[in-house]
């Protein structure tokens, strides 16, 4: 795949976004995994995981992040702005009960996209009027992956932002290869997923069957 170039402004330009999550990986490292989604393809990698100690997760981090680099990726940290500071991250993805985007701007600085999960069209004018990059909308339908997400806000959200919002977005929450066809119906160019990868005996196929999903969608 050729390379592109990783703005703010482009960052989702892709059509799947990766988040690790390794408790739900059967087995395989963070590392493992992601190298499968950059070998298949996969050029926008979030690094996500709630329980480990920061040691661990800085030491992921770097690697995740040559790796990223190595293969054109764009590479997000999520929660974490100064684990994404200190291994120069593309992104820090960030949720509504952590510090406001104009705060982490002043941290992250001008270059550093910032992309913040909204679950209503409030929170997603809310997101725009602070000065994100990107949202996160979603859960679209039910995921057991995040804890204490709300129930899921379904297809309409998504349509709201596709027909309101100006920046971009991304779908996410309980998609499957078996489900990606309505949430790009919906306006959804670029969808996020966790165990329909992650979780999969294959994940190279996984990855080319919610591909050819998207992309029969479109067509
Ligand atoms: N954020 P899966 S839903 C991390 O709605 C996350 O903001 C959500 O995992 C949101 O693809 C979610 O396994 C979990 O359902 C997505």
């Amino acid at each position: 795949m050729s390379e592109r170039e990783i703005t703010r402004q482009s960052i989702l330009d892709t059509d799947i976004y990766c988040l690790t999550a390794e408790k739900f990986s059967r087995g395989r490292s963070n590392i493992e995994v992601v190298r499968t989604m950059l070998d298949n393809g996969i050029r926008l990698i979030q690094y996500r995981e709630k329980d480990k100690k920061m040691g661990l997760k800085y030491a992921e981090c770097l690697e995740i992040r040559r790796m990223t680099l190595e293969a054109g990726a764009a590479f997000v940290v999520n929660d974490d702005i100064d684990l994404a500071m200190l291994v120069k991250a593309d992104g820090v993805h960030i949720g509504q009960e952590d510090l406001p985007v104009e705060a982490v701007r002043r941290l992250v600085g001008e270059k550093m996209a910032i992309g913040l999960s909204t679950h209503s069209p409030q929170e997603a004018r809310e997101a725009v009027s602070r000065g994100a990059d990107y949202i996160g909308v979603g859960p679209i339908y039910r995921t057991f992956t995040k804890e204490d997400v709300c129930d899921p806000v379904g297809l309409e959200y998504l349509e709201y932002v596709a027909k309101n919002v100006d920046i971009p977005f991304v779908a996410i929450g309980g998609i499957k290869q078996s489900n990606v066809a309505d949430v790009v119906r919906k306006g959804a160019g670029c969808v996020a997923v966790i165990t329909e990868i992650v979780e999969a005996d294959d994940i190279g196929l996984a990855i080319s069957g919610l591909r050819g999903a998207m992309q029969s969608a479109k067509e």
